[in-house]
């Protein structure tokens, strides 16, 4: 027989009182203070949980009939996909996953954030193929069914558009929810036949330094590829959680390259041509490059830097009453994985350690939470990422001062959320 609720929950009343001794910076609960003993002192206290006399009672009548293909509750209409389309171009904008409505690593299909320069083609897969040709022994064409016959893996990464986070460029914080600010981020698992494999099946010719890839939108985005990256991790992925791709997302076929940034993640790929030399496209060259302070435009700046977001709370949000929360957001990085996240509830003075979701994963979102006791004051929140590099998170600062004042895209920099007395979660530049 269940436990009635009363017995293990507490009413938020005597939340206060059980944490008037101070439990570490600025309220912070530590991962080693939490494992140490501060995780029974808060499941002791049962946080916010309300005081019930009896059980809810049971339903009584049938549910609702089977369904083909399952959908969110009626109640989740705020967990979807915010849309940002530019009025000039048919089809150019993107969608952003609302990353401050999830919870854990994977981002549900439906809610991976999109980024069309033209749109979602209409096109029929069971036409489609793709080429590899140029500086190969012979050249190969696969259609779905040849390319269902190779070998696949599976692999779980983050996939980050080099413009996510760009509105914080702004010399004044814009105030939007987190995901509406960075949720030009999402995690999956990817699975798919490695590049590598069908690579050596057209057979490399010395001089293929570079894999040019193309595909069949008509916005015509093409990139550049070095060679030791297609050989190393990148897939033509085919799956994505499990599922055949979204069409948003490159059905029936795209590039998966892990811990790079989005544009090179070809959608409906159609062409991967070998060349001793990169193309330059439009997309090597004008698009995705980063300009510097002195006006000289930075290349082929594919790896995602270490980053992290605070998810919840988000900006928006209003909090009811001091006490005990957990704040919870996530970390990633294109050169590794996540090695630490810190937080700090005083505007950056004092940190604690976050506990990181177990299994931390190479290139991959990681799930950080921590404890905080807040007690009803003005307060700022932050985390810091460091990842298997060493790379640490900047603050905006020290991202601003080191890129200047032309910068567009990789923003990375440390993310601000205030907690005012009212509980009200604004965005906030430290
Ligand atoms: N063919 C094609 N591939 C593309 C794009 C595109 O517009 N067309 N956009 C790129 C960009 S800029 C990003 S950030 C990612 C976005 O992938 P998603 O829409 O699956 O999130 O796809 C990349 N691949
Ligand atoms: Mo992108």
């Amino acid at each position: 027989m269940r436990r009635p609720y009363a017995s293990v929950l507490s009413p938020v009343g005597q939340l206060n009182k059980q944490h008037a001794e101070p439990v570490g910076p600025a309220g912070l609960i530590g991962r080693r203070r939490f494992l140490q003993g501060g995780g029974a002192l808060l499941a002791g206290s049962a946080m916010a949980g309300h005081a019930v006399a009896q059980e809810p009672a049971s339903w009584s009548r049938p549910g609702l009939a089977f369904s083909n293909y399952g959908q969110p509750a009626d109640d989740q209409i705020t967990a979807i996909r915010w849309i940002s389309e530019n009025p000039a171009v048919p089809g150019d904008g993107v969608s952003w996953t609302p990353l401050h409505e999830l919870e854990g690593t994977i981002t549900p299909n439906g809610l991976h954030f999109e980024r069309h320069h033209n749109g979602v083609p209409q096109l029929d897969a069971s036409q489609w193929s793709v080429a590899i040709h140029g500086l190969t022994d012979r050249a190969l064409r696969f259609d779905l069914e040849a390319l269902h016959r190779y070998p696949m893996q599976s692999r779980i990464g983050f996939l980050e558009c080099g413009g996510n986070s760009n509105t914080l460029w702004h010399p004044h914080p814009v105030q939007a929810a987190a995901g509406h600010l960075h949720g030009l981020v999402s995690g999956c698992e990817w699975t798919g036949v490695p590049l590598s494999v069908l690579l050596d099946e057209a057979g490399l010719d010395p001089d293929a330094q570079w894999v040019i890839a193309d595909g069949l939108d008509a916005s015509g985005v093409t990139v550049s590829l070095p060679i030791a990256k297609c050989l190393d991790d990148v897939l033509v992925a085919l799956y994505q959680n499990g599922e055949a791709l979204r069409p948003e997302n490159g059905y029936p076929v795209r590039l998966f390259v892990p811990g790079w940034e989005g544009i090179v993640n070809i959608k409906w790929l159609r062409s991967l041509q070998l060349s001793a030399k990169p193309l330059w496209s439009k997309f090597d060259t004008v698009s995705y490059t980063d300009l510097h302070a002195d006006g000289i435009a930075e290349r082929m700046t594919f790896e995602m830097g270490v980053k992290s977001v605070i998810t919840s709370p988000s900006p928006g949000q209003r909090w009811s009453s001091s006490g005990v929360y957990e704040v919870r957001g996530l970390a990633w990085s294109g050169a590794g994985t996540v090695q630490r996240v810190d937080v700090s509830a005083d505007g950056g003075s004092n940190w604690a350690q976050a506990i990181l979701q177990e299994p931390v994963l190479d290139k991959a979102l990681t799930r950080f939470r921590i404890p905080w006791q807040w007690d009803g004051s003005a307060q700022t929140l932050l985390s810091r990422a460091v990842d298997s590099a060493g790379q640490v998170q900047p603050s905006r600062a020290a991202l601003l001062e080191a890129k200047g004042g032309n910068a567009y895209h990789h923003y990375n920099a440390t993310v601000s959320w205030q907690v005012a007395e009212s509980g009200v979660i604004t965005h906030v530049y430290l």
